[in-house]
């Protein structure tokens, strides 16, 4: 099944700082991001990708600072559009690693149309949303997974909208690999993290990451008493349960919801249809040539 078999290889031992940059976490103290950080080294560490064949790519906000913090390529892009920029940079370089990183703003609101369509397009990356109910760097506005009643300066009588349910909206959408993770639990988190870059498609780890700052409901405790890992009983492959569970609330599941059996990217499919068509493309470049 694999079309990035070469991605499942352990390239060589790494240590941890070899990953970490010179650039310090720029994070408010208690930031979930810093948990998510650390099981993003340890996840590379795991793979063994030398630095150099790594690209981290982000949109704006404060957990779209992460490229800063991770030794190697880094490209901090325009808020909402880490998407796009990661399929140009794995369509043009297939070789490279690329993790897509975020938060629930940026992913959701701003984010959402590319969010939808990424999950149909299926390219070869790792996206992991810092999903904090909020939106942080701008000091404390309603995010589209705030609940309904949060208060904070953009809803101070509370939100009235019902928030977007980032798992089952992957699902639906056509996703072929779908996680839910949180800060609090960074080894289990690296390990769902570690799956995905194995996966050969586009693999969402949506990661509960509190925002001590702005979020004073969905705190590291909140999330420690209501979150519960997936029964072993779960299959994997079944898209229906997967969304089943992700609907639910009480409690919230961690852990891998779906994967699909068969996932061909679209990295893959490009390439795989470019040499398919080349003689076509060899005539049509003859025949420009004749008549330019
Ligand atoms: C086009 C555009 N619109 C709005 C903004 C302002 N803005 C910057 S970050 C952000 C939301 C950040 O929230 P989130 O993605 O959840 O990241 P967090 O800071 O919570 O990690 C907004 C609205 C912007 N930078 N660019
Ligand atoms: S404002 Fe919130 S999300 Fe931003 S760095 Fe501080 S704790 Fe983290
Ligand atoms: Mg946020």
């Amino acid at each position: 099944m694999p079309d990035s078999a070469a991605s499942a290889t352990v390239e060589r031992p790494h240590t941890i700082d070899e990953y970490k940059s010179s650039a310090k976490p720029t994070w408010c103290p208690g930031c979930g991001d810093f948990g998510v950080l650390n099981a993003v080294y340890n996840s590379l560490k795991v793979k063994g990708y030398n630095t150099e064949d790594v690209v981290v790519i982000s949109g704006i906000g404060c957990s779209s600072r992460f490229p800063f913090f991770v030794s190697a390529y880094g490209f901090h892009g325009v808020h909402g559009r880490a998407i796009p920029i990661a399929t140009g940079v794995k369509v043009a370089n297939p070789d490279l690693k690329v993790l897509v990183v975020g938060g629930d703003g940026d992913a959701f609101a701003i984010g959402g149309g590319h969010f939808v369509h990424g999950m149909r397009r299926n390219v070869d990356v790792t996206y992991v949303i810092m999903d904090n109910e909020i939106y942080g760097l701008t000091k404390g506005q309603t995010s589209p997974t705030s609940n309904v009643g949060f208060i904070t300066k953009s809803s101070p009588k509370g939100s009235v909208d019902q928030p977007l349910n980032p798992l089952a909206l992957a699902l639906i959408s056509g996703a072929t690999f779908v996680a839910r993770g949180f800060a609090g639990k960074p080894k289990e988190l690296a390990d769902l993290i570690v799956q995905g870059i194995n996966h050969p498609g586009m693999a969402l780890i949506d990661v509960y990451s509190p925002c001590p700052t702005f979020n004073e409901v969905n705190t590291f405790k909140f999330f420690r008493d209501t979150t519960q890992t997936i029964p072993a009983t779960h299959s994997t492959s079944d898209r229906a349960a997967a969304i089943e569970l992700a609907l639910q609330d009480d409690p919230l599941y961690l852990g891998l919801f779906y994967q699909a059996t068969e996932s061909e990217s679209f990295d893959r499919r490009v390439r795989r249809l470019q040499t398919a068509n080349a003689d076509e493309s060899a005539v049509m470049d003859r025949l420009f040539e004749q008549f330019s």
